[in-house]
């Protein structure tokens, strides 16, 4: 069974930001703060390498309601067994991934453009990852960025649920949440922090305080 998921607060580990804490360290803090994502991306590292870390990730998220999704690597993916899979639009069809998922596993899928969003099939998709809101350091090789009044029109133009990436620190919570996604995600404003668990518990008082009612 495909687990239910929040896309509320999302990390993205990156190897090269997480320098004071590891990795998995990293995400047990997040997910003590409020992190309900979140994703092993590590794009220097084997299949090998990504599979123990994700199943190190896994053992530490155990007892929690944190999601484990993986970037990329669906080989990966599928021996560490985790909830996710998540592929850029030049990985591979998203048809594909889910053939080789099966109908366990979440899938998720970034997505850059209005057209690109439109052409998301809910059948095969779980949700998508839309950005970069803003250029950022941490993805040399990132897209266009699109700012609030493009992820707004890509939020609309999209049959599944939003997760805003790309730039985005505490202080663009309640502007992203407004465009109706349905959460944020971010890599340096929680992995370069000295303190994840505080970083993520602050970016999370800003959802709560951001949702209507
Ligand atoms: N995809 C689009 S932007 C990005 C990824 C993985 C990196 C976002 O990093 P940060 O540090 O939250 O700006
Ligand atoms: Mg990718």
């Amino acid at each position: 069974m495909k687990k239910p998921f929040d896309l509320s607060l999302y990390l993205v580990l990156d190897p090269d930001l997480c320098q004071q804490h590891s990795m998995v360290e990293t995400a047990r803090e997040a997910v003590a703060g409020g992190a309900t994502m979140v994703q092993v991306r590590h794009k220097r590292a084997s299949t090998t390498e990504r599979i123990a870390l994700a199943r190190s990730v896994k053992e530490a998220l155990r007892n929690t309601p944190a999601l484990v999704v993986m970037n990329d690597d669906i080989e990966a993916a599928i021996e560490a067994g985790v909830d996710a899979l998540h592929i850029g639009q030049r990985d591979m069809p998203a048809a594909s991934a889910r053939a080789r998922i099966g109908l366990n596993m979440l899938l998720g899928l970034s997505v850059n453009s209005e057209s690109a969003a439109q052409a998301v099939d809910p059948a095969l998709v779980d949700y998508v990852g839309v950005g970069p809101v803003f250029a950022t350091p941490t993805k040399t090789d990132h897209e266009q960025p699109i700012g609030f009044a493009g992820l707004t029109r890509i939020v609309a133009a999209c049959p599944v649920p939003a997760v805003a990436i790309g730039g985005l620190k505490q202080q663009h919570v309640s502007d992203v949440l407004a465009t109706g996604a349905s959460g944020i995600a971010v890599v340096s404003a929680i992995c370069g922090t000295p303190d994840p668990q505080q970083a993520s518990r602050e970016l999370w008082e800003r959802i709560l305080a951001s949702r209507p009612g």
